[in-house]
């Protein structure tokens, strides 16, 4: 008989030196409401560890069990070797990427630059070779029931220093994404507070219209369609909006549809941000070879963390396309931190979307980046100059979720579930 030697996990190399991992912990903490998934990497090194973001807020137990199953694989091991141990976590598991597998690759993924950089006494930022601007220029959301209301809210973010807004109304029914209703139910429907597309494609340019009468013409304008488009609705949309001339809107179609979003870029001057619902690396950078995207903002975790994101930057820099990594209520501050690296380090740079966290997230997190005067900048302490207070984000337990609840929560008048 052959002798066929087990199978092992051991790289046929010595590391440099004598550091190892000694164990992974999920540390999910709520202090928003929304949960937040974060891992910690520990190393041999007395006081070294490293953390990193694995948020997937709709299904946060299903990653920290997936990062149970990566102990074995990771304790024990040299933390320097990123690349090697990011490709052993995925080709351990054969079939690969989706949002589950992704986040938790990109919690340790994540863990192991921030523990990279504790060791060189560098920001994570310079490990990725300097930078190429001083901050990312950030842009929030400004909603109300109508444009009068958006536009006062707009004007608040405006002289808190932002030159970016992402502007959303509501409309009859349920209002639209990220804006409360306005009046009224539809007395006749079979869902009285349904949503209903052909409002909605009216409405919108005239949210436009008022917001560049209100703001004039000094403010970048963005609106998220939030995916409840098919191709031709959304093409009507961008000619619309042509003379208002947005920043970008976003996620014109829903995933299902992207093989189409070539054909809605080329139809109109407008420029399109898709990608937040990219549960792959390889789907993500088909938005960027297919020349579907203008802006790709893919959440950062979701495609697998730092070292996937840093290589879909570069490629975006190849072909002319710029970055806008999502970064809303649903990231923890290691993935703000991660993005802003990426963003001040990064030719491809487009905008980086903020979300001002509340108090109780400062405390769980010390050293947190703040967004000022609408431009988020990296900290210079090494690794992320991001801690997680562990006792703090016990206090704020998650739970089994309200935000699923909510992307689960949008129905037309005839009563039809459709995308939040
Ligand atoms: C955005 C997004 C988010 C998502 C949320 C889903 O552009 O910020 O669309 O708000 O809705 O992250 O959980
Ligand atoms: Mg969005």
């Amino acid at each position: 008989m052959i002798d066929v030697p087990a199978p092992t996990f051991a790289q046929p190399w010595e590391p440099r030196d004598d550091v190892r991992i000694t164990d992974i912990r999920t540390i999910v903490t709520a202090p928003e409401g929304i949960p937040l998934v974060v891992v910690k990497v520990l190393t041999s090194d007395d006081g070294l560890y490293g953390l990193g973001c694995a948020t997937f807020t709709q299904r946060w137990q299903a990653v920290a069990a997936y990062i149970e199953h990566l102990r074995p694989l990771l304790v024990g091991r040299y933390p320097g070797d990123i690349e090697d141990l990011t490709r052993l976590i995925r080709f351990s598991s054969y079939w690969r990427e989706g949002p589950v597998g992704n986040n938790a690759l990109s919690g340790i993924d994540m863990a192991l630059w921030d523990i990279a950089g504790k060791r060189a006494g560098m920001p994570v930022y310079e490990l990725l070779g300097g930078r190429v601007r001083a901050a990312a220029d950030v842009y929030l959301h400004a909603e109300g029931a109508d444009a009068e209301a958006t536009a006062a809210h707009a004007e608040e973010l405006r002289e808190a220093g932002l030159r970016h807004i992402r502007v959303q109304s509501g409309q009859q029914g349920i209002g639209h994404y990220g804006a409360p209703p306005t009046i009224g139910e539809y007395g006749w429907a079979k869902n009285p507070r349904g949503w209903r597309v052909d409002e909605y494609l009216r409405r919108t340019p005239q949210l436009f219209a008022r917001m560049r009468e209100l703001l004039g013409d000094d403010v970048a304008l963005l609106h998220d369609v939030h995916s409840r488009l098919i191709p031709r609705q959304a093409v009507s949309l961008l000619r619309d909006l042509e003379p208002y001339r947005p920043f970008f809107i976003e996620d014109v179609l829903a995933p299902e549809h992207w093989d189409r979003l070539p054909e809605v870029a080329a139809a109109s001057s407008v420029p399109i941000a898709v990608g937040e619902l990219a549960t792959s690396f390889t789907e993500a950078a088909r938005l960027v070879r297919t020349h579907a995207v203008d802006y790709l903002r893919c959440h950062i975790s979701d495609v697998g963390g730092l070292s996937a994101a840093r290589r879909l930057a570069v490629l975006c820099d190849i072909e002319g396309v710029r970055t806008a990594w999502h970064s809303p209520g649903d990231a923890s501050p290691f993935a703000v931190a991660a993005a802003v690296a990426l963003d001040v380090t990064s030719p491809a740079f487009g905008i980086q979307e903020g979300h001002v966290y509340n108090e109780a997230t400062h405390e769980v997190f010390p050293g947190m980046i703040d967004i000022e005067n609408g431009w988020l900048t990296p900290r210079d302490e090494p690794g992320w100059g991001v801690d997680v207070d562990e006792a703090a984000a016990a206090r704020y337990p998650a739970a089994l979720s309200g935000h699923d609840a909510w992307a689960a929560g949008v129905r037309s008048t005839d009563g039809a579930l459709i995308a939040p």
